[in-house]
């Protein structure tokens, strides 16, 4: 590894056998490599002056085009250690897909820089908060923040958001158990649906003297992107025309970039609109390995399919990093905003080829114009093809069809110690003005004031509803919950600072399809899966139906349970676990 310092890193991220390195640069293409080159300097001596000497694990690959070609092999080999890093948030004008828009930006980057870490490490992020009269605040997506739970970000549970001009230095310890793919984002406001956030990848350390070959790593984070401002989109939903229909995305990102067709705008919203004609790959696969997507839907509300051209892709592990089973696909779907996947592409003697994404345009409620859900992404090949084309496979592979590898559920008892029964729903209520609000249980969420973790149970107000968990340390207690899902629409819902197991998912095609196990003998979904159930931070629960999910109630905290949806989370549908 001849990786010394933070410099050096944009050797990496530029190999040298780019298929199309001697064809010139147009103009355009080389300011923005000039300014990237610049920025990546820039950045990286803040880094530099941010690490104490250490080196910066990093990738600063904000800078560099779009791709984000990760660095597993300056994390695998070494010992744990702190990351410390200075992050500076402010807003600005860009056109990610062409289209002109106020997005935000870390360190001048959107989307945020890339964390890179290992399992073990400290990670130490001063942030400087200097939009103007905005408030925010960071959570990191599925990490366990054991014993760091007040660094959760969860504005209103866990955290006080940082004010405009303030500083806040979040400081934790990842788990010596954890790797996988995750991703931070903003827990404040709507701001994550503007590009208030970045990945987190957790590299596995290599057991030593260990000659496992590493893979070329390619974080892939895909969103739907809105070509008016979260909030404008949120008061769409809530007040503007909308009413209860979730507001339909314009666009697709890769790694923060798209390129819309101009002419696909309505008269209805006229864009200032900039054709793209020139795009770097998004994804760079070297043939000389095997190659491995780290994915992450960022999105606000779409799920996402993925296919490469002329290769298939092998699911490997789901959310923070946990095995699965499947087989190969020409095309995975759908990955729900919070949901990441891993996957292997196979093979890699494909020549230059593309990403092709597609929106999960089932759920949309009335069409968008403006909106062609189909998107394709450049894809580079280098290096000698070595891999040979890959047999039959199948078609389509569903993510939400995935079983974990075996043997990953031998610790599951056949019993949970508590059983929490949920019903979640949106509903138009005229007490509230027929503005759609999420419930779980009768409870439409709202931030409190102040964080409910420095106040007194008894302080909580009426849009808190936190069950209490009794937490014993030499016998924590397994819990089921029975999330009931009665809308007509799916919701990807998100449990911090825990892992659960899915026992059992269902959707009903004639009634609710709800479950309660107190008033029920059967499940209507059939018994439970205790062979191989998949283990997520994230889990789509089916329309008209529920899921079950079983998790060991031993990390002490209070632990936000909502939607992924930004604009469901945003009107709601919420609600928290105080393990105590
Ligand atoms: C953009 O859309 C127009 C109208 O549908 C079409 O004629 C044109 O080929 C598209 N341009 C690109 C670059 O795809
Ligand atoms: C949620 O509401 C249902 C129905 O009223 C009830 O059976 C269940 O116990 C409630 N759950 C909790 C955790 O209070
Ligand atoms: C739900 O909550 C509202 C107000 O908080 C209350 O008026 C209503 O009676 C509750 N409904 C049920 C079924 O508990
Ligand atoms: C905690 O669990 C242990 C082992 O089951 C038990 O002996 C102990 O009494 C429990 N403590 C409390 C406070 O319940
Ligand atoms: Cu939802």
């Amino acid at each position: 590894m001849s990786r010394k310092r933070s410099g050096n890193a944009s050797e990496i991220l530029l190999p040298e056998a780019t298929p199309n390195s001697t064809t010139p640069r147009p103009r355009t293409k080389r300011n923005i490599l000039i300014f990237a080159i610049i920025s990546f300097l820039t950045i990286g001596s803040i880094l530099l002056a941010h690490t104490q000497g250490h080196e910066p694990y990093t990738a600063e690959d904000g800078a560099r085009g779009g791709r984000y070609l990760l660095h597993p092999e300056a994390h695998v080999d070494r010992q744990a250690t702190t990351i410390t890093l200075g992050w500076t948030v402010t807003s600005g004008l860009r056109r990610p897909d062409g289209v002109l828009k106020h997005v935000y930006l870390i360190n001048g980057v959107f989307p945020g820089p890339t964390i890179e870490a290992r399992s073990g490490d400290r990670v130490v992020v001063k942030v400087k908060n200097e939009l103007v009269d905005e408030e925010l605040s960071l959570h990191w997506h599925g990490l366990s923040m054991r014993g760091w739970n007040d660094q959760d970000g969860a504005v209103g549970i866990t955290s006080s958001p940082i004010t405009a001009g303030d500083s806040f230095t979040y400081d934790f310890r990842i788990e010596d158990t954890q790797h996988g793919t995750f991703w931070y984002h903003a827990h404040s406001a709507v701001q994550r649906a503007d590009g208030l956030f970045g990945g987190l990848v957790v590299h596995k350390p290599r057991s030593r003297g260990s000659s496992r070959s590493l893979p070329a790593e390619h974080l892939v984070i895909v969103q739907d992107w809105y070509h008016r401002t979260a909030g404008e989109a949120l008061e769409f939903y809530t007040h503007l025309g909308g009413f209860g229909n979730e507001p339909v995305p314009d666009s697709i990102l890769v790694n923060g970039r798209g390129a819309y067709n101009c002419s696909d705008a309505v008269p209805a919203r006229p864009l200032d609109c900039e054709p793209i004609d020139d795009r770097d790959a998004t994804i760079e696969l070297d043939r000389n390995r095997e190659n491995v997507l780290r994915v992450i839907n960022a999105g606000a509300y779409a799920g996402i399919g993925l296919s490469i051209e002329n290769v298939v892709l092998k699911p490997l592990a789901v959310d923070g990093g946990h095995a699965v089973v499947g087989t190969a696909a020409s095309r995975v779907k759908f990955l729900h905003p919070g949901e990441r996947v891993n996957v292997l592409v196979e093979p890699t003697i494909i020549g230059d080829s593309h990403l092709e994404v597609t929106l999960d345009s089932s759920t949309f409620n009335y069409p968008n114009p403006a909106l062609t859900p189909v998107h394709h992404f450049p894809v580079l090949a280098y290096g000698k093809p070595k891999q040979r084309r890959a047999g039959i496979q199948k078609e389509e592979m569903n993510l939400q069809a995935l079983t974990s590898s075996p043997a990953s559920s031998n610790i599951l008892p056949s019993q949970a110690d508590m059983t929490f029964v949920l019903y979640s729903i949106t509903q138009k209520l005229a007490r509230l003005d027929n503005v759609p609000h999420g419930f779980i249980n009768n409870t439409s969420w709202r931030p409190q004031l102040s964080p409910l973790i420095t106040m007194d149970r008894a302080l909580w107000d009426k849009h808190q509803f936190v069950p209490h968990i009794p937490y014993n340390e030499s016998s924590p207690k397994w819990v089921d919950l029975v999330l009931n899902n009665l809308d007509e629409e799916s919701h990807p819902f998100h449990l911090h600072g825990n892992d659960f197991y899915v026992l059992s998912k269902y959707s009903s095609s004639w009634n609710w399809g709800s479950y309660n196990p107190y008033e029920q003998d059967q499940p209507p979904g059939g018994s439970y899966d205790f062979e191989s159930p998949l283990k997520k931070d994230t889990v789509l629960v089916p329309r008209r139906g529920y899921a079950v999910l079983r998790f060991r109630a031993d990390n002490p905290g209070i632990w936000m349970l909502h939607c992924h949806v930004m604009w469901h989370l945003a009107t709601g549908m919420a609600m928290a676990f105080e393990v105590s």
